[in-house]
């Protein structure tokens, strides 16, 4: 039986463990269904913690507690009270503190490493350190071992603050990192997300109004919708101010028809009174629209089935186009056909249309990153766009 100190003096709440730090459970500040909760999930009294790693968006934590990882999110975490470095073998009472208890275990001997074991805390700060770092591969082992290579790529587009990064915290969980862009220092965030058996490496974009791009942010994400070669980019957008979001899905619907719309925050639209014809809309744009509530993580399946179908060609998509001016139009026809024969034969996907549209925009940042792969396509007789 483990037996806990009666004060809560040095009792400190679980979130503020830094990763890799192990501690013992002192009491959970919860009540009723959250606390219910904690106790089914194993974080129960006297039980042993370790905190694996936060999620680069800083909640929610991985927790190593009775032989697997958990999640808890931020508030989760406050309400469990826990104690750092508490004794290693509570049953039998030793203690780390207790110099007298640990020399009683060890053997007598006058080599450095007995007088370093004999030492009071070291021994039991070995096996702490040793188990900690076991505890801290597995799952990097578990997931060499057993994940399967992503099928697709899928793009999380849309304008921000739009749920982009908890539609992706909800799809990926703790499958997730964070990295520099090539050649640029903003971070994003890619995970890898398990749905009905396929692998999917999902890319959390950061937020943008539009194609032509303002920002660094805003030209990472504007690089990899348009460059990057998503299989599927799913286009987040609030379903409470649709018409500023649709300004952005109809600059991809050019760039690509593989394309979902993800209807977020469709809760605050219902609050709102704000009621969306989902039909109709996905019928305008020619492409799948499917509500969700990121926060909560509803819709989830649904729009991962959907995606599917869209990557798999078991959708096929029909994306509206908008129709320029008269002069537009007419440059447009003009040069459209010599780009679609310069790309004929190479890999790239993007639309011959669209190219020339933004030839005539002239927006100098992707203008050059266009020649650019324009240039290496043709020299190589294949294109990286
Ligand atoms: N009510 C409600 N809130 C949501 C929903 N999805 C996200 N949020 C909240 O909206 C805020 C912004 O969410 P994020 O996921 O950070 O948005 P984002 O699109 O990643 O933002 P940027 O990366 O800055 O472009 C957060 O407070 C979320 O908790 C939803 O479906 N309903
Ligand atoms: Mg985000």
């Amino acid at each position: 039986m483990i037996s806990l100190d009666d004060d809560a003096v040095g009792a400190i709440p679980l979130s503020s463990v830094s990763p890799h730090v192990a501690c013992r459970i002192y009491r959970l500040t919860s009540k009723e269904q959250a606390r219910r909760r904690l106790l089914h999930i194993g974080f129960t009294p006297g039980v042993k913690v370790i905190p694996i790693r936060r999620s680069p968006t800083g909640d929610p934590t991985a927790y190593f507690v009775r032989g697997a990882v958990v999640a808890l999110r931020r508030e989760q975490a406050d309400e469990v009270m826990v104690k750092i470095n508490p004794p290693l073998f509570p049953d039998t009472g030793l203690s780390p503190e207790s110099e007298d208890n640990t020399k009683r275990h060890l053997p007598t001997d006058n080599s450095p490493l007995f007088s370093y074991l004999n030492a009071p805390n070291h021994l039991n700060r070995l096996i702490n350190h040793l188990q900690t770092a076991v505890i801290c591969a597995l799952p990097i082992i578990m997931r060499l071992e057993s994940k399967p290579l992503p099928k697709y790529t899928v793009a999380l587009a849309g304008n921000p603050n739009t749920g982009k990064s908890a539609l992706f915290n909800a799809l990926t969980g703790l499958n997730q990192h964070t990295g520099n862009w090539p050649g640029k220092t903003v971070v994003v965030a890619e995970g890898i997300c398990l749905h009905q058996g396929t692998s999917f490496r999902i890319i959390d974009l950061p937020g943008t109004y539009s194609l032509l791009a303002s920002s660094k942010e805003e030209e990472v994400a504007r690089d990899f919708i348009c460059f990057g070669k998503p299989d599927v980019t799913v286009v987040v957008s609030d379903a409470t101010c649709l018409e500023r979001n649709l300004n952005l899905v109809l600059e991809i619907l050019e760039v690509t028809s593989k394309v979902v719309v993800a209807l977020n925050l469709m809760d605050e639209a219902h609050r709102k009174k704000i009621s969306i014809d989902i039909q109709g809309l996905s019928s305008s744009l020619g492409v799948p629209v499917m509500p969700t509530v990121g926060r909560l993580g509803l819709g989830l399946a649904k729009l991962m089935d959907t995606v599917q179908a869209v990557a798999d060609g078991h959708i096929m998509t029909h994306p509206s186009q908008l129709t320029y001016d008269r002069s537009i139009e007419e440059a447009v026809s003009l040069i459209g056909p010599w780009i679609e024969s310069a790309i004929r034969g190479t890999s790239c996907r993007l639309p011959a249309r669209w190219i020339a549209l933004r030839l005539l925009d002239g927006d100098p940042g992707l203008t050059r990153g266009l020649l650019n792969r324009l240039t290496q396509a043709v020299s190589k007789g294949g294109m990286s766009a």
